[in-house]
């Protein structure tokens, strides 16, 4: 892959990166979107149930789902994706994650600095006393119960629900402070993770899209690049290592 000058001479200069992901990183790992041309969830709605009112009325239609993923994210392995961007801190000194993803790709890959908007699937807490429950849960007598009595929920944000608010300060403040701003695999429809572009964008931040197709934000990035995250990062990447080696 050849760069634009721009991009090149921006990742020449550049010291603080930050990559913004969602479901598309995962998508060649084998774990599906939510929405864009091969969301499976184009038939079940997230916002049907990803709510803490379809959990009231149906917990145990809710966890089939969640016990569903989980099963697909266990079996799953980081790409090629989530590897070039934990590759990136060899070339730069401060490289953020922040996904909207539960799934805990890019800790396996080895990014260290993370912040999760959405939550993470391996947590659950009660609804009632807030009691955290991080083991596997017992599911054989139906929608596993707290001591108190409380619904058993995974710790993931549904629509309505705030976001931690130690993560999105983390996450605003890096995207404020950002060099260049990647903005991978996301249809960036879901607030407010997906403002983060815009703070990013009206800080001078450098935007770069990587999806398979046109999004909410593309007209506000600075470069596009249309083509599937496990092979687009690692050109990148290979574009970092030339631009380091000029340097030294
Ligand atoms: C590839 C690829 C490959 C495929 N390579 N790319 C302002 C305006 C309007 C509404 C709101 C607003 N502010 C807030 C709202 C309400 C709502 C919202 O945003 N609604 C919109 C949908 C309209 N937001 C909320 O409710 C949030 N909370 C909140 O605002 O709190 C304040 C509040 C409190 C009380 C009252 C009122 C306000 C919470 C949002 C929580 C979202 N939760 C979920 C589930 C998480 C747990 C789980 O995983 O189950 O988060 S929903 C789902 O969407 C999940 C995702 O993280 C999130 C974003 O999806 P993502 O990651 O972008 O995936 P997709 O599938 O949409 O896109 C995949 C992309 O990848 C596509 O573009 C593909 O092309 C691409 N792709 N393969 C590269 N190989
Ligand atoms: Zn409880």
């Amino acid at each position: 892959m050849e760069l634009n000058k721009t991009f090149f001479n921006k990742l020449a200069v550049s010291e603080k990166i930050v990559f913004f992901t969602g479901a598309g990183i995962s998508a060649e790992s084998g774990i599906p979107t939510f929405r864009g041309k091969d969301g499976i969830w184009n038939k079940l709605k997230p916002e049907e149930l990803a709510n803490f009112n379809a959990f009231m009325r149906n917990p145990q239609m809710v966890w089939e789902w969640y016990n569903h993923r989980k099963k697909i994210i266990h079996e799953s392995n980081p790409n090629a994706g989530h590897i070039a961007i934990a590759e990136f801190e060899k070339y730069f000194d401060d490289v953020t994650v922040v996904t909207q993803n539960i799934d805990n790709l890019h800790r396996r890959a080895g990014s260290k600095k993370i912040y999760e908007l959405h939550g993470n699937i391996e947590r659950n807490y009660c609804i009632d006393c807030k009691t955290f429950y991080n083991k596997e849960l017992d599911f054989s007598e139906g929608v596993p119960r707290c001591k108190c009595g409380g619904l058993i929920r995974p710790d993931v944000v549904w629509f309505g629900e705030f976001l931690p608010a130690d993560q999105l300060e983390a996450s605003e403040k890096a995207a404020i402070n950002s060099d260049i701003f990647f903005v991978v695999g996301t249809s960036a429809v879901v607030y407010p993770a997906a403002g983060l572009v815009y703070t990013a964008k009206r800080s001078g931040s450098y935007i770069v899209e990587v999806n398979i197709e046109e999004t909410e934000v593309s007209s506000i990035a600075d470069i596009s690049f249309f083509g599937e995250a496990g092979k687009v990062l690692p050109e990148i990447l290979e574009e970092v290592k030339k631009v380091k080696e000029k340097r030294n």
